[in-house]
């Protein structure tokens, strides 16, 4: 028998509640027993909705752990988790000042959807009080990490920050790096031996393959030898990207930032101003007129990354194309190359289903990530795409009733993949029902 919506948010709050480590929530019970940034802000948004002292924790615990120069890290390393690789022995972030020796984390970040989380929290809290010393604490966090992407990570301050790892960007084997990481060749000693755990725990055919995992621990290896100091990483390091959706989110968080600055007192022009920036260097330098989509740019390469995946809809959630590129945007996505409304392919394919190398299976290579749709679903929404909205809401919540709390699923059966009892599915399911209309 199908769980009803009431039966259904029970179940998403039972699977954050189990995940909850003491200060924050782990994205899965085995998988991933630590603190990730992204997915934390995630979780928030769920929580904001009924539970505003755990969502601000959240955030709290997260930010305890900033690095000195403003760096949010991608994991904050729980000491009392099962076994996870790459651990903090592997990062050895001890090797920059700036690190955060305790606790300890990695030396990389993921896509700032900070600021948003943080005013979505707001939006929805019931003690508007507690809510704004909340916003009034975490807001010089929020501008040191804002500051130090621009700062570091926009040498020629064209508004647009780069990755340099594909954690950094949270789709880590999408097919987005393949040009670039096959570009890296790896002598014997330079990778040390490692032993890793996600493929004990689940499928090895839902994850990375070993190829990609050298390449993914030599560029650990490499910001490790250049100190994690940006200064030396850009001048010479291999993996340097502009990444469609980390952009779009840092957009979208400077907007959000502004309005939090408004709320605290605080002046908000120059995050309006980021946020300006940043939506017209999207627009100038990473769009595909030819595809009617957005792409990513490699830095090392000096050209355009031709490969179409579903964050490259993404910038419909901060409101950067006009209505002409929204509705080619919109003509790709409703196609059967991501998903035409109203058949039988489950919203959407977080890689073109038509171009080589598409796997319904296999992690960032063509699953649906609810996250990812519900950024889609949100920017269907801003634009007036309200059918395609309405069906798109409606498709996430029977995969999760029929198949569960997956990290991913296939596009064409629903099958859910990964790991089960996952955080952010549970999180932006929980928000999606509590807010129907909106
Ligand atoms: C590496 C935790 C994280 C997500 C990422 C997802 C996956 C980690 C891994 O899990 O990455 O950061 O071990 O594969 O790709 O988006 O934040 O859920």
């Amino acid at each position: 028998m199908n769980a009803s919506d009431a039966e259904l948010m029970e179940q998403a709050r039972a699977v954050l509640a189990a995940n909850w480590i003491g200060a924050s929530t782990k994205p899965s019970p085995r998988l991933y027993p630590h603190q990730w940034s992204w997915d934390s802000a995630f979780i928030a948004i769920g929580y904001a909705h009924y539970d505003q002292p755990r969502a601000e924790q959240e955030l709290r615990s997260l930010f305890a752990a900033q690095w000195s120069n403003g760096l949010l890290p991608h994991i904050v390393f729980n000491p009392a988790a099962s076994a996870y690789f790459p651990g903090p022995e592997a990062w050895q972030t001890s090797v920059s000042n700036h690190a955060s020796q305790q606790p300890r984390t990695t030396g990389i970040v993921q896509p700032p959807v900070h600021a948003t989380a943080a005013l979505h929290m707001f939006r929805y809290a019931p003690d508007q009080e507690r809510a704004r010393a909340f916003l009034i604490d975490l807001f010089p966090h929020l501008r040191d990490w804002h500051a130090y992407l621009y700062r570091e990570r926009d040498p020629h301050k064209e508004g647009l920050v780069y990755i340099e790892h594909p954690w950094e960007s949270g789709q880590d084997n999408s097919p987005l790096w393949d040009a670039a990481l096959e570009r890296i060749t790896i002598a014997d000693e330079q990778l040390p031996p490692y032993q890793r755990v996600d493929t004990t725990i689940v499928d090895a055919n839902d994850r990375p393959t070993k190829t990609e995992y050298d390449r993914y621990m030599f560029l650990v290896q490499q910001l490790i030898d250049r100190g994690y100091d940006d200064s030396r990483i850009r001048a010479d390091y291999p993996f340097l990207i502009q990444d469609v959706l980390f952009n779009t989110l840092l957009c979208q968080a400077n907007r959000d930032l502004a309005e939090i600055a408004r709320i605290v007192g605080e002046p908000a022009e120059s995050f309006e101003r980021w946020a300006e920036q940043t939506a017209g260097a999207i627009n100038a330098k990473l769009w595909d007129e030819q595809h009617g989509t957005y792409i990513n740019f490699d830095l090392v390469a000096n050209a355009p990354i031709d490969v179409h995946v579903a964050a490259g809809f993404t910038p419909l959630f901060a409101g950067i194309p006009d209505q002409d590129r929204a509705e080619r945007l919109y003509s790709y996505l409703n196609s059967p190359a991501f998903c035409p409304l109203g058949g039988a392919i489950y919203p959407v394919a977080c890689y073109d289903r038509q171009a080589p190398g598409y796997s319904p299976s296999r992690y960032w290579r063509g699953p649906v990530w609810i996250n990812v749709d519900w950024l889609i679903y949100h920017g269907l929404r801003r634009y007036g795409f309200s059918e395609y909205a309405g069906w798109m809401r409606q498709r996430i919540v029977e995969l999760v009733r029929l198949h569960g709390f997956f990290e991913h699923f296939s596009p064409e059966t629903g099958e859910g993949h990964g790991t089960g009892d996952f955080s952010w599915t549970a999180a932006l399911l929980l928000d999606l029902l509590y807010r129907p209309d909106n």
